[in-house]
């Protein structure tokens, strides 16, 4: 059985330094069909089972960039057995936002959480176990620069994989924005994979084009979610896609709040 594993991150969170390493030479490098996107894959150093894709370095699962598009298009359509998230431990705030979307993708993740030799050096401490409740996926310390801690990150990466156990979430948004979500869950939930009903319910609620387009919603379901979606917009006084990005970071603070802590050391270092 093959296993196909996606890295997924931000730029510059170590995902080339964690690529090289675990595939060694063994790498195949050329460009996602149809952009200049450079594409690598490779296989696992001494597993020629695993295969390990790069995605490129995103911010946000939005389809606003070419990286965007290629690294939602291949998790949603080609849907790799588990994606490995890197997140850049020292900076967990902005990365958590692409977390936050990838655990919402109904596929396997595991967070690495990578420089964490630097969060160390720093004296700041994170919980990945806290992180992991809410998150609901497990997450692994890594420094891809040190190779610590990447045997383990691939172990736990195949047995998602082998059990095929998607991230479960446990955070959640604002009642009011939960409430129109799960109208929109109701009036979509025929026309959507059930793996990616939250997905596709949080891209309808936003108004994402792409999303609506795909589900062939008919007039009736798109009257109904367009009306929760003023509801919403009138409430907080907002356009839909700013609502979801502040819910978002408002949920990332909350996550945080309960997952790291800062040393004085570490707030002098890092500023
Ligand atoms: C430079 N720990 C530490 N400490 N550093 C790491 C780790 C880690 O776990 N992982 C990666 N890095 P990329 P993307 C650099 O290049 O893999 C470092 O964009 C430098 N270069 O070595 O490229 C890694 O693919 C000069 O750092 O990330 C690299 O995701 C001075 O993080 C950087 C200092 O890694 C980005 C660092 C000339």
């Amino acid at each position: 059985m093959q296993i196909r594993i996606a890295l997924a991150g931000n730029p510059n969170c170590g995902k080339t330094t964690m690529f090289n390493v675990l595939t060694g030479s063994a790498q195949y490098v050329g460009n996602w069909p149809g952009v200049t996107v450079e594409k690598k894959e490779g296989y696992c150093k001494g597993d020629k089972s695993i295969v390990i894709t790069d995605l490129p370095g995103v911010y946000s699962l939005s389809p606003y960039s070419p990286e965007e598009i290629v690294s939602r298009d291949y998790l949603i359509e080609e849907r790799p057995d588990v994606i490995v998230n890197l997140v850049d431990a020292t900076n967990l705030e902005r990365n958590l936002y692409l977390t936050t979307q990838i655990v919402n993708l109904g596929l396997p993740v595991v967070v690495a959480l990578n420089m964490s030799d630097l969060v160390k050096k720093n004296g700041n401490v994170v919980y990945p176990e806290k992180l992991s409740e809410q998150l609901g996926c497990p997450v692994v310390e890594t420094s891809a620069l040190k190779n610590e801690g990447l045997e383990h990150l691939v172990d736990v990466a195949v047995s998602l994989a082998k059990e095929k156990r998607p991230a479960t979430p446990s955070f959640s948004f604002d009642a009011e924005v939960e409430d129109a979500l799960s109208e929109i869950e109701e009036c979509i939930g025929e026309f959507s994979p059930k793996h990616l009903l939250r997905w596709n319910a949080i891209k309808v609620f936003e108004g994402e084009e792409r999303t609506i387009d795909a589900l062939s919603l008919p007039p009736d379901a798109l009257d109904r979610v367009s009306k929760v979606r003023t509801l919403a917009e009138e409430h907080f006084d907002d356009d839909a896609e700013s609502i979801m990005t502040s819910e978002r970071y408002d949920a990332i603070a909350h996550i945080v709040d309960g997952a790291l802590k800062k040393s004085a050391k570490g707030m002098t270092l890092t500023q």
